[in-house]
């Protein structure tokens, strides 16, 4: 069970931040509302939302999941790979000082990205990526297994952050799309494989009795709803426009 989430507003500098995509600019009024659904969206899964206000000096900040990996017991504060990202740190251990009393720090030259890591339960999976180096990952890795989790390192080879590709749905079935649909790591798993072209949608979140998926996606719907999952969609058009997904604006624990 969830029952806290950590969001934060965008702000107007988002128009400004980091971005690989060709979707073009992103309306920054559309943006918020698009934000304010995702919020009531998370409420209706039964969640105290703690909103954070938007800070223009960090145009990706409103992507609060890179800051932190948050576990019942403790907190890893990252060392986001971007440099324009680094410092959005600062506000998140002070906001997770207010739920948390036991800390970790991901130290350089070890740098990690919280969209860099899932969670399956007492197992986490710890992609490399352009922004989560080897160092970064294994720092996580012992502090993980120094807490009684698994952990596994998952080098990737086209996804721009792990969970871009893959989301764990509970009940050992994960969700799968591009290079993991036949990695070996995950094997175990029961998966809902996700084709080429819905792609985007595979980075979605169980949210305690809801799956929260990007709209514009029926056959993925149809695959969670015949599997038993109640979804809720939402327009996710202006978060993609800068390489964001429902999973990027959250923290949950
Ligand atoms: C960035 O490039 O850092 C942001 N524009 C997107 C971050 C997305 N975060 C995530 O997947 N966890």
């Amino acid at each position: 069970m969830f029952t806290n989430v950590i969001v934060k507003k965008p702000g107007k500098s988002y128009l400004s931040g980091l971005t690989t995509s060709d979707l073009g600019k992103p309306d920054y009024e559309l943006l918020l509302t698009q934000h304010e659904r995702y919020v009531k969206a998370l409420e209706k899964c039964g969640v105290a939302v703690t909103e954070l206000a938007a800070s223009e000096e960090f145009p990706d900040s409103t992507f609060v999941e890179d800051a932190a990996v948050l576990t019942p017991n403790f907190a890893v504060i990252t060392n986001p790979g971007a440099e324009s990202r680094n410092a959005e740190t600062v506000e998140i251990e002070a906001v997770a000082k207010t739920f948390y009393r036991k800390f970790y720090f991901i130290q350089a030259p070890g740098t990690l990205d919280g969209g860099d890591i899932l969670q399956a339960d007492d197992h986490f999976y710890i992609g490399i990526s352009e922004r989560t180096n080897e160092e970064g990952a294994k720092q996580l890795k012992e502090i993980l297994e120094s807490e009684n989790y698994y952990a596994t390192i998952i080098p990737l080879k086209e996804f721009f952050h792990l969970k871009t590709g893959i989301a764990y749905l509970g009940n050992n079935q994960m969700i799968v799309a591009g290079e993991f649909v036949s990695h070996p790591a995950f094997n175990s798993y029961e998966k809902i494989v996700i084709g080429k072209e819905d792609e985007y949608s595979a980075n979605c979140i169980q949210v305690n009795d809801y799956v929260i998926i990007p709209s514009g996606f029926p056959e993925t719907n149809r695959k969670l709803t015949d599997a038993g999952y109640q979804t809720i969609e939402l327009d996710m058009s202006e978060v993609q426009k800068h390489d964001g997904g429902l999973s990027c604006l959250s923290l949950r624990f």
